[in-house]
C-alpha cells in the first residue's frame, strides 16, 4: 500500500499518512511532556511536602477537549471524503467489469458478457499513457472473505447474500499481488489473488484465447478419458467436454494461469502432479480431498491437464 499506482490507492495514502503524521506530533508532544514533568517535577532529597494541588481549572478543561474534537473532526472529514470519493455503485467509463466470488479457498472471476471464467488471476486491460479502471461486484460462496490487492485501491468485504462493489484502478500495466484479508479458516493465508494489468492487444489476445473451448488434443486422450471418468468433472469445469461441476476453478484454461490453488505454488508440470496427487499435502484443508489416483495415472491425467491452455 505505500507504492500505490491509482487514485483509490493514492487516496488511501495520503489519508495514511495524514494520519501517521497527526498521531505521531501528538505522540512526540506528550512523550516531551512525561519527559519533562519525569525530570523538572522529581521530588527532591529530602522533600517530603505535597506539591501545590489544583484542583478544577477551565482553560485547561476545554483545551483537552477542544483540541481533540477539533482533531477528530478534521480526521473524520478527512475519511469521510476519502470514502464518498472511492465507493462507487456504478462503473466509470470503460471500466473492467467482473464478478468476484470469494470461495474457500480460492477466487472466482466472471467477465460476464464476455463469457469468461477464471480463477485466481484476472485479467485488464490499459491503454498506452491511460488507466485502467476495475469494476469489481463481490459476492461469497460460503463464508465472509475480503478482497485486497493493496498497489490498486481499499479493500472490500465480501458477505454471503450480500453484494458489494469495488472500484480499483492501475495507471500502469504490472502484475500486482493482493489477498484474501478476512480470516475465512485454515487455508486463508493462501488464498492469493493476482491482478495482470496489460497492453489491450495482450488482453484481447487473452480473452480470445479463453472464450474458446478446451482443445481436443488426440495424443492425450487417454488421460483426457481418464479425467473425464473421474469424479473431477464433478467439482470442475472443462468446457467443451462432460466436466461441467461449478463447485471448484474452472480449468478450461489451467495453463494460463501462473499458479496452482489461487497463488500456493506456480504452475509448474511437478507441482501440478503433486497437487493433483494430494492436494492436502499442499494446502491442508482444502476442499479438493486426494483423488487416491496412482502415479502413472497422476501422469496421464497431468498431461491431458497440460494441452489446456
Ligand atoms: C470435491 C471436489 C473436487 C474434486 C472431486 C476434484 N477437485 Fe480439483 N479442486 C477442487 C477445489 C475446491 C479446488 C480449489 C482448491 C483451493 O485452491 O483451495 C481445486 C483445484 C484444482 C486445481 C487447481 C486449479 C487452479 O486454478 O488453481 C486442479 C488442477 C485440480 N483441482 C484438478 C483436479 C483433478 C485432475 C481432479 C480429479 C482427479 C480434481 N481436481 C478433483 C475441488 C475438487
Ligand atoms: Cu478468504
Amino acid at each position: 500500500m505505500f507504492d500505490p499506482v491509482g487514485v483509490p490507492a493514492e487516496t488511501i495514502l495520503d489519508i495514511t499518512w495524514l494520519l501517521i503524521g497527526i498521531c505521531g506530533a501528538i505522540g512526540v508532544v506528550m512523550f516531551c511532556l512525561i519527559g519533562f514533568a519525569i525530570v523538572r517535577c522529581r521530588r527532591p532529597e529530602g522533600d517530603d511536602r505535597e506539591p501545590p494541588q489544583v484542583y478544577g481549572s477551565n482553560p485547561i478543561e476545554l483545551a483537552w477537549t477542544v483540541v481533540p474534537l477539533m482533531i477528530v473532526f478534521v480526521l473524520f472529514m478527512v475519511s469521510a471524503r476519502g470514502i464518498f470519493e472511492l465507493e462507487r455503485t456504478s462503473p466509470s467509463e470503460g471500466a473492467t467489469e467482473l464478478t468476484v466470488t470469494g470461495h474457500r479457498w480460492w477466487w472466482e472471476f466472471d467477465y460476464g458478457d464476455l463469457g469468461i471464467v477464471t480463477a485466481g488471476e484476472l485479467h485488464v486491460p490499459i491503454d498506452e499513457g491511460g488507466v485502467a479502471d476495475l469494476y469489481l461486484t463481490l459476492k461469497s460462496a460460503d463464508v465472509a472473505h475480503s478482497f485486497w490487492v493493496p498497489q490498486l485501491g481499499p479493500k472490500m468485504d465480501v458477505i454471503p447474500d450480500r453484494v458489494n462493489h469495488l472500484w480499483l484502478q492501475a495507471n500502469r500495466p504490472g502484475t500486482f499481488v493482493g489477498q484474501c484479508a478476512e480470516y475465512c479458516g485454515n487455508q486463508h493465508a493462501n488464498m492469493l489473488i493476482t491482478v495482470v494489468v496489460e497492453p489491450r492487444e495482450d488482453f484481447e489476445a487473452w480473452v480470445r484465447n479463453q472464450q474458446q473451448d478446451a482443445a481436443a488434443d488426440t495424443t492425450v486422450a487417454a488421460g483426457k478419458r481418464l479425467f473425464l471418468r473421474t469424479a473431477c468433472i464433478n467439482c470442475h469445469t472443462v468446457r467443451g467436454t462432460v466436466a461441467n461441476g461449478t463447485f471448484a476453478p474452472d480449468l478450461t484454461h489451467l495453463m494460463s494461469r501462473s499458479t496452482i490453488g489461487s497463488g500456493a505454488i506456480a504452475n509448474t508440470p511437478e507441482n501440478l502432479r503433486e497437487w493433483v496427487w494430494d492436494p492436502q499435502n499442499i494446502k491442508p484443508g482444502c476442499d479438493m480431498p486426494s483423488m487416491k489416483l496412482s502415479r502413472s495415472e497422476v501422469d496421464l491425467v497431468c498431461a491431458y491437464l497440460e494441452t489446456l491452455r
